[in-house]
């Protein structure tokens, strides 16, 4: 059953306010939810666009401590950078507040206050670690110790940076506390825990019957959670920064950031309401509210089933209808990382590339990680401005202004007889405002953003087919019919494009001498009238250099070299894979027979490896680092179903596979303990 939608509550994750804002972000989240909301307003729905900093958790009271300030301070640093960067590449969120403002702190204790007092939590206690000398608990970020996956020292308690795998602060080899280095001990603490468990069956039902509109990737995410089983979570933290738990029993204590931040969405609200004289009730708490949260896929746990949960437990709230959670975008084949400042800011990308958010979002939306996690390369940012901003749109509404000054002094013509080439462009005009706002009605931004660059397409073809420049002279009377239905399209250019290139499109309406559209409008061949006088041409959008984008290119090659002078380790980089890509390798273990030299290489060895199912040969780039007699006997993983190829004119009938260290040098990836040639490793 559809319910009616009287009004949209659109949320944006709230970025924590512990470092500035990347591309990343504005990629996965804000140019998507604004393209949604700038587009809701221009259908005149009643919206409230909120956001704000998130600034409780730890994240934030470790940069405090490296940078030797208090969290206030970070926390009042960041608010603002992040702030102005989200207002200056037009992200028009209604408010972007803060939760560390008071009515933040009110609203998520007394949000707490009622699960309580309903008796919903269940009181536990628990060991944790604890730092003696320092007199306080241990976040699990606040322990570093020896990741026993792939011994790097510096691992944190919850995750290794270095091989990606997630760890609890138990499983550290000689844990040491970051306040003051001593080794934590174990203590009892007490705290309040939201019983998940007794929300499964709810949950599922809610999501895995109700929620099959939702993308892929967010409900084989909550189908994952789901099946794997729920458990109570901890919703308070020995902490002393972030909002006090509201119970004398419970002095010390905070609310777990993840417990507050998503309550802040109701904060934002409450403050925008309260500064714009609305009423913020009907936004949470009217069921003909569309409630939409435009996140990141870390955060799809958070708002698909511990958020909902806590919404559903306090009873007086309505609960996401949709939650278009986005992938990762990478940067040029790397992970996006704010510790080895691999990343683009976008402080620093306007400041290198002023007036140009409008690129910058262009380019995010057109590749953003919809379905899977997307690369940006600067090249790419290069060819989305000069082969489709600059040569298809920028180019055609630059033709259409410019030859109306050449030939009408800039007023608009009036249009004479239709013929098929002109029917087919308005048929084609007439489709296209539709299907743009169907693909945004169904978060598929990348398919929005291609219609409406058809309509462009459609402008710069009709004009090349059309070639009034070579009718001016024989039939003027045609041309006018020509350039006319042209300023029409560039007009509904202006609607259509508004949402994904705010800036441009301002530009565009001045250039028109027109007034900002709803998208009702669009489609119209009459919106601008005969006679209407049109501004100057300026170019909407200039090329940009192979020269500017290799610059940049050097920018991160200088991150990287200095991430690997500091030996920062690196992320795990390669795409991600599903279990049934990695299941079609056929890996075993054999043992190398022979071994001999190949000639003419420094590099090759010849092996005769025993497969368990044959005995075959397979040439390996190990020649720098192991003597051929040494190696015979040694047990050995081999990829069994690597098609075969030719090296140095000797057919090589799978891959030996190897561990490469820091330097370079090889080791063989042997089984612990002698098995059987032919065990399958997996
Ligand atoms: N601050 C995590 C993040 O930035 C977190 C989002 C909160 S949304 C309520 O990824
Ligand atoms: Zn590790």
């Amino acid at each position: 059953m559809s319910k009616t939608t009287k009004r949209y509550t659109v949320t944006a994750a709230l970025p924590y306010a512990n470092g500035p804002v990347h591309i990343g972000h504005l990629a996965g989240v804000y140019v998507p939810a604004d393209i949604y909301v700038r587009y809701l307003r221009s259908r005149q729905r009643e919206v409230a666009f909120v956001c704000g900093s998130d600034e409780h958790g730890v994240p934030i009271t470790i940069r405090a401590q490296k940078e030797g300030v208090s969290p206030q301070q970070v926390v009042d640093k960041y608010h603002s950078i992040i702030r102005d960067s989200f207002r200056d590449f037009g992200i028009s969120f209604d408010i972007y507040s803060r939760t560390s403002a008071p009515v933040h702190h009110q609203t998520a204790s007394d949000f707490f206050t009622k699960l309580q007092k309903d008796g919903v939590f269940e009181v536990k206690e628990s060991e944790q670690y604890y730092d003696e000398k320092a007199g306080q608990f241990l976040a699990d970020r606040y322990i570093k110790g020896t990741c026993p996956n792939c011994g790097y020292t510096e691992a944190y308690g919850d995750q290794c940076e270095s091989c990606g795998t997630s760890l609890s602060p138990s499983d550290l080899i000689d844990p040491r506390s970051m306040l003051s280095g001593a080794k934590p001990v174990l203590r009892n603490t007490t705290h309040w825990y939201l019983p998940l468990n007794q929300y499964e069956k709810w949950l599922r039902e809610w999501i895995l019957e109700g929620h099959k509109d939702w993308k892929s990737n967010v409900y084989g995410q909550c189908k994952s959670w789901i099946e794997q089983g729920l458990q109570p979570r901890a919703v308070t933290r020995d902490l002393d920064w972030g909002v006090p738990v509201p119970l004398p029993e419970a002095e010390g204590k905070v609310l777990y950031v993840w417990f507050d931040a998503p309550i802040g969405y109701i904060s934002a609200t409450k403050d925008w309401a309260e500064q714009t004289g609305k009423n913020w009730e009907p936004y949470w708490k009217d069921e003909e509210t569309k409630l939409v949260h435009f996140i990141g896929k870390d955060n799809i746990v958070f708002h698909c089933i511990i958020f909902p949960a806590m919404l559903k437990a306090h009873g007086d709230f309505i609960l996401p209808e949709n939650v278009p959670a986005n992938e990762f975008l990478n940067l040029e084949g790397n992970k996006i990382s704010t510790s080895r400042n691999w990343a683009v800011w976008l402080h620093e990308y306007l400041a290198e590339f002023p007036e140009k958010q409008d690129v910058l979002r262009y380019a995010l939306c057109a590749n953003a990680p919809e379905t899977k996690d997307n690369d940006f390369t600067w090249k790419d940012f290069q060819a989305k401005n000069n082969n489709e901003l600059v040569a298809i749109l920028g180019n055609f509404v630059n033709r259409a202004l410019v030859l109306t000054h050449k030939y009408y002094e800039g007023k608009v013509p009036a249009a004479g007889e239709f013929f098929d080439i002109d029917e087919e462009v308005k048929e084609k005009l007439r489709k296209l405002p539709n299907q743009v706002a169907e693909s945004i009605e169904q978060y598929k931004f990348r398919e929005a953003l291609n219609s409406m660059m058809e309509l462009a397409r459609a402008g710069n073809k009709y004009l090349a087919d059309t070639e009034p420049w070579k009718l001016i002279k024989e039939n003027p009377e045609r041309v006018k019919t020509i350039m006319n239905l042209s300023l029409q399209l560039a007009a509904n250019l202006s609607i259509l494009a508004e949402p994904f290139l705010p800036f441009s499109m301002e530009k565009l309406r001045n250039m028109l001498q027109l007034e900002k559209l709803d998208w009702k409008e669009a489609g119209r061949t009459d919106i601008l009238a005969a006679g209407h006088q049109l501004e100057a041409a300026q170019l909407l959008f200039e090329k940009i250099e192979d020269q500017v984008v290799e610059n940049q290119v050097k920018k991160l090659e200088e991150t990287k070299a200095a991430n690997e002078a500091a030996n920062t380790p690196v992320a795990p980089s390669k795409a991600e894979v599903v279990f049934d890509d990695f299941m079609k390798m056929d890996i075993r273990i054999g043992t190398i027979l022979e071994a001999e030299r190949v000639k003419k290489s420094k590099k090759l060895l010849k092996l005769k490896v025993d497969t368990g199912i044959d005995q075959r040969t397979i040439l390996s780039g190990i020649a720098q680092y192991f003597e051929p007699e040494a190696i015979i006997g040694q047990q050995v993983s081999v990829l069994v179903n690597l098609a075969p190829r030719p090296i140095m004119g000797i057919e090589s009938q799978g891959m030996i596979l190897m561990a490469e260290d820091k330097d370079g040098s090889l080791a063989f990836m042997k089984p612990g303990k002698p098995v059987a040639n032919g065990s399958g490793v997996s």
